[in-house]
């Protein structure tokens, strides 16, 4: 039987387990990346594992999420960012080189090759044929130190591509298409792997808009073949000896087949508060909106940026709007300046906004109050934009400028504008000078530590029992954004006992003040959830800073993969129900015990939950390995290694 390109690329590199999927394999990671935001401690944690130099390939800092730099304390991580990456064989990118993902396409992405990111749209990589990961930082330490990196072998499904997209479809809408067929949740544990004719009409930056969103379906990753599309792309970047061709054999096998025919899908938008919720751009036309925003690592690569400036040409955005645009790389920025389509874009009275997450991530441009945003980025959960009351839709850089034009929501396609057509260059601007290559003498480079960066938080061994209370209820879908806010609270990432005064902020404020003093009483915190609890972000913080508030459990109808990675590196354990009606039974503030946790669970039995409140004894479960179960009794993944 003939092999997925996953098998192939997967069997390659595997280090630990057999390619069973449903079981644990460890695998070998050639490149990593960080970004800022998740980065400094994801290098705190390297720096307490006591090695020399990282073991990759290739390891790349980027500094794009906080580059605002409002008060000290993102100028100082920055400076640590960069005297961590010279010392410990890290290539630096500066704050203004653009968005890691779209970066690391143009510049390093390698077909064949595997990678793990401490950010969740790390599969944006699967556009070059990579297998491209998004982890928490601790395990992109663990994996620059040469460690394999662990995930259940998964099961692959294939998307066979047929057609081609319409006049004004773009690769935005078949993602937003694949969220309509898949949704957000029940996708754990799966790669996406395109095939089939249609791939060929693709262009890298376009698959890779396709598998960065692929994060919003809860995947492993996604991965496309590397193909002649994918030569002439790096032949454009200067790297045409990276290419290697990769495709699935003829006669693989998968886990299911799914037909999409490119030439049926019409532009679709993600309708508030889920990227889940597909609409049609259709049924919107006509509705008002407040703000066009065009950038973030799905939508902002050449073709994006000069897609909107070519629409815009001429002519002026709606006075009505707020409209802004941020290249995704230094490299699109200086094109579309030196070719002119920044000037067009100028002239229509686009905000130019830095190469940088921005808005995305609610550092700037939050809208009015009960606004409607049209956003080309891949979130728009509640109050990420930084105004709760925002209504923000996902759309495609070709349906932003023509409603930017309109001043409404409006489907391209009716418009009467002419349909710009966007070929690839042949050569782009290569320009390497906001990369820091490390140095080879790291014993003479000094770690700069300002007042904002702390020690790791540690964490006790596992207890015998747990015994405490619920401190939080909560239902489906609590995103990590719910968890650990971003936005304005972003700065305090390397600053632990600062950043955990606002766990669960969007949802209750006085989370933390209560846990902190239950924990004081010695007791333990438990969280408790509903279905995909943790969706969205890889921020380790969401598992750290409740475990420095002392929350020792976390009891879900169902949890993400990288948060539920994340809850076993920081030693918090994940349970779920055996009968999932008993969520139900059990309330915020009821007194709890679970006794014997720890036998019970390197026994593999089941674990009793007592509900002292309620009278009630109910069985939960778990699914660890032996290798998770062993970091849960050391108190997290840091003392294990270390140990
Ligand atoms: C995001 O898009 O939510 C982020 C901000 O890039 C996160 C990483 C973080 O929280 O720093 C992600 O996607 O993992
Ligand atoms: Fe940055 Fe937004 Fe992409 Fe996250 S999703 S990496 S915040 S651009």
């Amino acid at each position: 039987m003939g092999k997925s390109l996953t098998q192939k690329i997967l069997e390659e590199h595997l280090v630990v387990g057999d390619y069973v999927p449903g079981k644990e394999i460890g695998i070998k990671i050639d490149q990593t990346l960080t970004q800022d935001a998740t980065g400094t401690m994801a290098y705190l944690q390297f720096e307490a594992m006591g090695l020399d130099r990282v073991k990759t390939e290739l390891s790349v800092s980027y500094v794009d999420h906080n580059t605002i730099q409002v008060g000290f304390e993102n100028a100082d991580d920055h400076k640590y960012l960069q005297s961590v990456a010279a010392k410990f064989g890290i290539v630096y990118s500066k704050a203004g080189n653009g968005i890691c993902h779209q970066v690391h396409l143009e510049r390093f992405g390698k077909p064949g090759k595997t990678m793990v990111g401490s950010d969740s749209h790390t599969p944006t990589g699967g556009g070059i044929g990579m297998i491209s990961i998004g982890a928490g930082g601790l395990d992109v330490s663990v994996a620059m130190g040469g460690g394999p990196f662990y995930i259940i072998c998964p099961r692959v499904y294939k998307i066979n591509l047929t057609g081609r997209l319409q006049p004004w479809v773009s690769a935005k809408d078949v993602v937003m298409k694949m969220l309509e067929l898949f949704t957000t949740k029940g996708n754990v544990g799966v790669i996406m792997e395109y095939g089939g004719p249609g791939v060929a009409t693709l262009s890298v930056p376009e698959r890779a808009t396709i598998t960065n969103m692929g994060a919003e379906m809860g995947v492993t990753t996604s991965i496309f073949p590397s193909d002649e599309e994918t030569r002439k792309f790096l032949k454009a970047q200067a790297r045409e000896g990276d290419w290697i061709p990769l495709t699935a054999d003829e006669d693989a096998e998968y886990d299911k087949v799914v037909d999409l025919d490119l030439s049926t899908i019409e532009p679709l938008a993600a309708a508030p508060h889920s990227p889940g919720n597909i609409v049609k751009v259709s049924e919107m036309a006509g509705t008002n909106i407040d703000q066009v925003l065009v950038g973030s690592c799905t939508n902002s690569s050449y073709k994006d940026i000069v897609t909107v400036a070519k629409i815009m040409k001429g002519k002026k955005a709606h006075p009505d709007i707020s409209f802004g645009v941020a290249p995704g790389s230094r490299q699109v920025l200086q094109m579309a300046a030196k070719e002119g389509y920044l000037a067009d874009l100028i002239d229509s009275g686009a905000r130019i906004l830095e190469s940088a997450c921005g808005f995305c991530i609610g550092n700037h441009q939050s809208p009015k109050t009960d606004a409607i945003s049209l956003r080309t980025n891949n979130r728009n959960f509640e109050g990420r934009s930084g105004t709760k009351s925002a209504q923000v839709y996902l759309i495609s850089p070709e349906v932003a400028a023509v409603s930017a034009l309109e001043g409404t929501f409006t489907d391209p396609r009716n418009a009467g504008i002419e349909f710009p057509k966007v070929d690839m260059p042949d050569s782009f601007l290569i320009d390497d000078s906001m990369f820091i290559f490390p140095q080879d003498a790291p014993s003479s480079v000094e770690i700069y530590r300002g007042p904002n960066i702390g020690d790791p938080p540690s964490n006790d061994k596992m207890a015998d029992s747990i015994v405490g209370d619920i401190m939080l209820k909560v239902g489906d879908k609590i995103t990590t954004d719910h968890i650990m806010p971003a936005g304005a609270r972003l700065k305090y990432r390397s600053n632990v006992p600062k950043y955990s005064e606002y766990v669960f902020e969007p949802v209750d404020t006085t989370f933390p003040t209560r846990s902190m003093e239950n924990k004081r009483k010695g007791r333990h915190n438990i969280v408790l959830a509903g279905e995909s609890y943790g969706q969205g972000s890889s921020r380790e913080h969401a598992a750290l800073c409740p475990m420095y508030l002392g929350v020792k459990a976390v009891i879900a109808k169902s949890v993400e993969r990288i948060h539920a990675a994340n809850l076993v590196n920081f030693g918090i354990v994940s349970l779920s129900f055996k009968n999932v009606e008993d969520y139900d039974k059990i309330d915020q503030g009821d007194e709890i015990e679970m006794p014997d946790i720890k036998q019970k669970i390197m026994n593999g039995e089941p674990v009793i939950l007592v509900d002292k409140t309620k009278g009630l004894e109910l069985e939960l479960e778990y699914n660890f390995s032996q290798r998770q179960k062993e970091i849960l009794f050391e108190g997290g993944l840091l003392a294990y290694t270390v140990k």
